[in-house]
């Protein structure tokens, strides 16, 4: 399989933690492309972002949901839950922690904006998104897995190694001490630290 990423994307970094955990990193190359301006990425996706996934057999799949619910598949389970509560939690974690990651994605973005081309109330929206998500997280982070067995976890570690990425000094910890102790553990991970994000 073929994985087309980008070392700053926290949806890739899902996909590539997905991998490590399913055992299946071996089995996945690896091609680093800037996704505003790689032809080949936009050739296999109409939409031109990363993380896409080209199968063995060729078909491609993106979405970093739909191509780690599809890694599970090829390692014949592990990260998915059996139809019932636990998955259900684990697939709301998956939401939550997805949308604190595109939402910071969005306010990253226009925080590099001139002034006239950005929206303070939009950026207020995004920074109120992280901020609630994080404590809806914080709320049941007792019930993280630390191992970082379901797609959940893997989801929650993603978006919080991002945030810590794009703002080393913001103080999400703060007032989260479920929710920091939890990624103290989780984040050094082999999945998690051979995975860190970093400028192309
Ligand atoms: N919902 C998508 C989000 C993917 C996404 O937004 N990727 C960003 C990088 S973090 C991207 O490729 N952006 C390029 C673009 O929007 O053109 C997923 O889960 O895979």
């Amino acid at each position: 399989m073929k994985l087309f990423y980008a070392p700053t994307s926290p949806f890739a970094r899902k996909v590539r933690v997905t991998a490590h955990e399913l055992q299946l990193g071996d089995r996945i190359d690896l091609v680093l492309v800037n996704p505003w301006s790689d032809a080949e990425l936009r050739s296999l996706n109409p939409l031109a972002k990363v993380p896409t996934l080209v199968r063995d057999d060729g078909q491609v799949l993106f979405e970093s949901a739909l191509i780690c619910e599809y890694l599970d598949h090829v390692a014949a389970g592990g990260l998915y839950p059996a139809p019932g509560e636990a998955r259900w939690s684990a697939l709301l974690r998956q939401g939550i922690a997805d949308g604190i990651s595109a939402a910071a994605g969005r306010l990253f973005a226009d925080e590099h904006r001139p002034d006239n081309e950005r929206s303070g109330s939009v950026m207020q929206r995004q920074a109120a998104a992280i901020e609630a998500g994080l404590d809806r997280l914080e709320r049941d982070a007792d019930t993280l897995s630390r191992e970082l067995a379901d797609i959940g976890a893997v989801s929650v570690a993603c978006a919080l190694g991002y945030l810590d990425f794009r703002w080393p000094d913001r103080a999400w910890r703060d007032g989260r001490i479920e929710l920091a102790r939890w990624f103290d553990v989780a984040g050094q991970r082999r999945s998690m630290v051979g995975t860190q994000h970093h400028l192309p």
